[in-house]
């Protein structure tokens, strides 16, 4: 799943797919670098950022998910129900909700279409202020399961379920999370989404530089490290800003027998 943030004020790419050209020109270059699934979200969720009204909301994403959509599949990363419905009337086929709120899954039944349920403790605008939890695994896992059992329920075709990685999380909850990767999916029983892309945890043993001075290209090691850890204990998905060379880790992490490109494997 390739992000694509059509905002003013996403951490790492704030600012740059406002425009409607920009925004589609990159959700292409999403899909041409591997991407099978572009999340377009017109409202960022960083700790503090602003809320975004529904018509602003509507008016950034709705003509960029038009655009996209007879190229590629698309899904919706946004909150608001009036959003989702319209998404999907422009041709998205999947609702990433980061709140996991039954008004949203609800939509999702109703239209027939995919729903992502996402773990997190408290709300964007405090959830990093003091996160804490008796057994960070064991109530993550408690809340997906629950969410997956109640979309399967109520009638969601596609239930996804994402631990939420840096929402309302420490360092430590982050990597508690991944380390109990494969344990989660076996007990929730529904496919994972996993998004440790350019996330501010990494730069804190990966990059090892001050926030202020973090670059985008600061975090790829440490997002691909990540992610490529998420694919191989048991997530079906990862969201992720550097497609191509995700792609290429997914690759290897599929070839466990046989070899991606065929014949010889060099050293
Ligand atoms: N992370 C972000 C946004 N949406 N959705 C899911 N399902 N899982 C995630 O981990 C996730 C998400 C935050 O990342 P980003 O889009 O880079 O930033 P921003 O929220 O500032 O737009």
């Amino acid at each position: 799943m390739g992000v694509l943030n059509v905002t003013p004020d996403s951490f790492s790419d704030g600012g740059r797919f406002l425009d409607h050209e920009a925004a589609v020109a990159h959700g292409l270059a999403l899909v041409a670098e591997g991407a099978d699934i572009v999340d377009v979200g017109g409202e960022s969720s960083r700790p503090g950022a602003s809320a975004v009204a529904v018509d602003e909301e509507l008016r950034r994403v709705v003509p960029v998910i038009e655009a996209l959509a007879p190229h590629v599949r698309v899904s919706v990363d946004t909150v608001k129900p009036e959003v989702a419905r319209a998404a999907v009337g422009a041709g998205a086929s999947l609702v990433n909700d980061i709140s996991a709120s039954d008004q949203m899954r609800d939509v999702a039944a109703e239209a027939g279409c995919g729903w992502v349920a996402m773990h997190m403790q408290g709300t964007p605008s405090t959830m990093q202020a003091d996160p804490r939890y008796e057994d960070v695994v064991a109530e993550v896992t408690a809340f997906l399961s629950e969410r997956a059992e109640s979309g399967r329920a109520a009638g969601v075709p596609e239930v996804w379920a994402d631990p939420g990685i840096g929402f309302g999380k420490t360092f430590g909850h982050n990597l508690a999370l991944l380390a109990a990767l494969d344990r989660m999916v076996d007990e929730v029983g529904a496919p994972f989404l996993v998004g440790t892309s350019r996330k501010s945890f990494l730069w804190t043993v990966g990059a090892g530089v001050s926030e202020e001075r973090l670059t985008a290209r600061d975090c790829l090691e440490p997002s691909l490290a990540t992610a490529t850890w998420a694919m191989d204990h048991g997530a079906a998905m990862v969201r992720v800003h550097d497609v191509a060379p995700t792609v290429a880790a997914a690759r290897l992490v599929g070839s466990e027998d046989e070899p991606a490109v065929g014949g010889a494997v060099g050293r």
